[in-house]
């Protein structure tokens, strides 16, 4: 995955990445008592109240907003924006666009009943998406970002070309599929001669595809994605060690391990898990389901460790089930709502308060801790989703308020912190006070965390709340209500 690096030795992050902070993490009780002396330097007031639902939902619009705006000024048309120096940023090949933002956006703005920038952002994608680019591109992130955005925005507004430039881009992401001996994809693929490249991938760029191919499988009536995804999933699953457990990559070519490293649910695994279960929910499928089911008792059974009253999941090795290492990912706070709609309720509120708690000690999270030794291994914080992507799923299936006080505290602290003139910028540092900025509006963070926050108090008239479902990348791929 883009901004996770592969795990080659059984820690997440070289030497360099790390961070020098070594207290002990918080228990998970800890979190209520935060005393945010960080907080108030930087004007958000943790243990207030919350305003009323309409109240903070207007808030987190205008802060989308504010965002979108900040795009638009310096970057429209072109993947990323720099908020602080006004540049912009190639994603998925350098002098290549894919107007990302654009993708990313248009079904949370729709969410957000902005309807002249849904227009305009439709708009540019029909006249100006190319599918048929000579670069390569690395699959994984073509199919959750724009395959999903576009299907996304088809479901939303009914336009028909952005299912057609859908179709046309996931024909030209298909040889990754077709050209593989194992049935496992290939990490890149050029789109316009179909050559494909990266013979080593990791396990999420493997796995996260079903929702997107099923779905345009089911949309179109073509059955080739569907069966691509769903033979790369079964490829990876034959695969499993004695214990049922994973390892973080495979070889294309040989279809073998690479590794024998579970990590789960650190990134780069961590969405493969979530689509056997968000695949199961939206496809029906009785294979993925019971895959999930078995794998997950595995993780559980050898992964999960508490400390300090605190859940996390540790690294072992897949065949012994013996502990490697400790480090925990931001990436993977999303497990905890994983694990709540996986039937695994108890578990993933724990998990979900163990990151509160982190959250508390450190205002914003850092991007990997080590969960025994305390250590803050990368001290980032890229503007990541996880957490409040966790608090969005268990919200919606315990209707507790925890969920939306401590997401409301997310977003004080992530407003008081990441904002910026141009827009939201990730931070190079959570542990320094003043937080030291970068220079990047990802394009997730339009996708992502605030159309959760959004959607769990604006009682969105146009997202069932009842069977609505959210691909790993926040796109709406079940659940658009269109009058
Ligand atoms: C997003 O692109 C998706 O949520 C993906 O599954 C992994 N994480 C990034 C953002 O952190």
């Amino acid at each position: 995955m883009r901004s996770a690096p592969l795990p080659r030795r059984r820690t997440l992050l070289g030497a360099a990445a790390m961070a020098a902070t070594t207290a002990a993490l918080p228990s998970a009780a800890a979190h209520a008592a935060g005393a945010d002396r960080t907080d108030r330097e930087h004007g958000a007031d943790a243990t207030a109240g919350l305003p009323s639902d309409a109240e903070v939902a207007e808030q987190v619009r205008a802060e989308y907003l504010h965002g979108w705006e900040g795009y638009k000024r310096v970057a429209w048309g072109y993947d990323e924006a720099r908020p602080v120096s006004g540049g912009r940023d190639d994603f998925f090949a350098k002098g290549h666009t894919f107007g990302l933002s654009i993708v990313e956006a248009l079904d949370t703005l729709w969410l957000m009943e902005q309807d002249e920038e849904v227009r305009l952002a439709a708009d540019w994608i029909e006249e100006h998406l190319d599918p048929v680019v000579d670069a390569e591109i690395q699959v994984f992130e073509a199919v959750i970002r724009l395959v999903g955005g576009l299907l996304a925005g088809y479901l939303c507004t009914g336009r028909t070309k952005l299912l057609d430039r859908c179709r046309e881009l996931a024909d030209r992401l298909l040889p990754a599929f077709t050209r593989s001996p194992s049935h496992l994809p290939y990490r890149y693929v050029n789109l316009r001669t179909g050559a494909v490249s990266g013979s080593v991938s990791p396990l999420a760029e493997v796995g996260t595809n079903a929702v997107e191919f099923g779905l345009l499988s089911r949309l179109t009536g073509d059955g080739r994605y569907w069966s691509a995804a769903k033979r790369a999933a079964r490829a990876v699953v034959t695969r499993r060690s004695s214990l049922d457990l994973l390892g973080t990559e495979l070889d294309i070519e040989s279809g073998r391990w690479t590794d024998t490293h579970a990590i789960e649910p650190n990134p780069p695994v961590d969405s493969f898990y979530e689509y056997l279960w968000d695949g199961g929910e939206l496809l029906d499928d009785a294979d993925l389901r019971g895959w999930y089911r078995m794998l997950t008792d595995a993780v559980l059974k050898y992964q999960a460790e508490r400390r300090d009253g605190a859940l996390w999941f540790r690294q072992v090795d897949f065949g012994t089930g013996k502990t490697t290492g400790h480090d925990q990912s931001e990436l993977a706070s999303f497990y905890a709502g994983l694990l709540g709609k996986g039937g695994d309720l108890a578990a993933g509120r724990d998990y979900y308060r163990s990151w509160t708690g982190l959250l508390d000690r450190y205002q914003l999270l850092p991007e990997v801790v080590d969960y025994a030794s305390g250590q803050v291994r990368s001290a980032r914080n890229d503007l990541r989703p996880e957490y409040a992507n966790s608090a969005f799923d268990l919200w919606r299936l315990t209707g507790a308020d925890e969920y939306r006080q401590t997401a409301y505290r997310y977003f004080q602290a992530v407003r008081a912190r990441h904002k910026v003139p141009g827009g939201y910028t990730v931070a190079e540092d959570v542990t320094t006070s003043p937080v030291r900025l970068g220079d990047l509006m990802p394009g997730y963070w339009f996708a992502e965390n605030l159309k959760y926050l959004y959607l769990m108090f604006a009682a969105a008239p146009r997202f069932d709340y009842r069977t609505g479902l959210l691909s790993t990348e926040g796109k709406l791929v079940r659940g658009a209500v269109r009058s």
